[in-house]
């Protein structure tokens, strides 16, 4: 359930860094519970592997790192990204089963989403079963509207030969400069004399990339998009607005576009290079295989068979948002949010901004400290 509704950037961030410890609990045995020393590591000790003759209680850092995280709670920052109109603004809505595409402030449920005009970051505080998150959400313009550089290299042999590319900068850019912008802040925290307890984590944990239902190939500017940014961020391709297209279509679309991402040398989440062992492995691989997921959005409710049901109403009947004989819109939220959203929080702290702060301290000769006044948060 959403709690309070805050603008971007609102001074009480929590960080978390829950879920670090891999490996707990993991070789030894003995739950005699009854309070026992812990023994010197002898032919049973745990040094060698073996078992341990009493119990330590090694086990309940489980349990104490639930405690603190139901405390502090943690920050998710998502950011959606694609053509204009594919549903970028009303996916975040449906994720979130809120209005978090904006800010909450005056927003009546029946209005229409607005165009989204600008890059703009909008946080709220949720609450589920005690668990506390701030959940930040980046909604983007879609491309082709803030630019006009995307069409350009699609004249060909035209008389009188084309003008030169307008001098504008590429499409990606401003959402490139956003996700540096969120990992150099976090720099300046980390590097700043006096640290923050806590630094905010504005970094953006995922890329939800739209691509459009045409069924046909994809754009160059897609494939340049997720080439470019995949090196920064989670880029998550998915297939906008399921619904218009059949069963069958999807099918071959979405094994058109895997063949294209593949062919055009695109990464994207979750990258095999980064599946820890044979069990993370398994489970990707059947994630992967099931990419790009088509999915459909909505933020309207409607009684099917006697239950409310968030969906789109047709002249045929309504197309379940969460049903996954209709699209696969519950399968992409249970892996954003159910089963890989710690992952998605380390590879965006341990590969993403790592590379992000090796090249700044490397490239700059070290990065200097900052005063505290210095690190002020943009407004962006
Ligand atoms: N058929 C269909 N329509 C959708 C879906 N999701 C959103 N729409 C509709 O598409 C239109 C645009 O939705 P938005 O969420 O504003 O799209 P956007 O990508 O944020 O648009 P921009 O901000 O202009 O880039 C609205 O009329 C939505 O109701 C979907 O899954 N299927
Ligand atoms: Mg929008």
């Amino acid at each position: 359930m959403i709690g309070s509704h805050g603008v971007s950037h609102a001074p009480s961030h929590t960080h978390s860094h829950v879920g670090a410890n891999h490996g707990v609990g993991n070789s030894v045995s003995g739950h005699g519970g009854s309070g026992a020393l812990p023994q010197s590591a002898g032919p049973q000790g745990s040094a060698g592997g073996g078992t341990l003759l009493g119990y330590i209680g090694i086990d309940t850092i489980i349990e104490q790192m639930r405690k603190k995280t139901m405390k502090t709670g943690f920050d998710f920052n998502i950011m959606v990204v694609g053509h204009s109109g594919l549903g970028k603004s009303t996916l975040l809505n449906t994720l979130f089963k809120s209005q978090v595409s904006r800010r909450s402030a005056g927003w009546a449920r029946d209005e229409k989403i607005p165009k989204t005009v600008e890059i703009k970051a909008v946080s709220h505080f949720i609450e589920e079963g005690g668990v506390k998150m701030k959940l930040t959400v980046v909604d983007t313009p879609g491309f082709g509207d803030q630019i006009n550089n995307d069409n350009w290299w699609l004249c060909v042999n035209p008389h009188p030969p084309p003008p030169p590319p307008p001098p504008l900068p590429a499409s990606w850019e401003p959402i490139g400069k956003y996700i540096n912008e969120q990992y150099e802040k976090f720099l300046k925290e980390e590097v700043n004399i006096t640290r923050k307890k806590r630094i905010p984590d504005t970094r953006v944990h995922c890329c939800l990339y739209f691509i459009s239902p045409t069924g046909h190939s994809l754009r160059q500017l897609d494939l340049e998009f997720m080439k470019h940014l995949s090196h920064s961020v989670n880029i998550i391709p998915i297939i906008a607005k399921a619904d218009t297209m059949t069963i069958e279509e999807r099918l071959d679309f979405k094994q058109r576009v895997r063949k294209e991402l593949e062919m055009g040398g695109v990464e994207y989440y979750p990258q095999k290079e980064f599946d820890e062992d044979m069990e993370d492995k398994s489970d990707n691989d059947k994630i992967r295989e099931a990419m790009p997921l088509a999915v459909v959005g909505s933020d309207k409710e409607y009684q099917v068979n006697g239950k409310r049901v968030l969906g789109r109403k047709t002249a045929w009947g309504v197309v379940e948002v969460e049903n996954p004989n209709h699209c696969e819109f519950a399968q992409l939220r249970d892996f954003l949010i159910r089963s890989h959203l710690q992952d998605l929080k380390e590879v965006t702290h341990n590969i993403h901004y790592e590379t992000y702060r090796a090249k700044r301290l490397h490239g700059n000769g070290g990065l200097h400290p900052v005063a505290a006044n210095d690190t002020q948060e943009s407004n962006l």
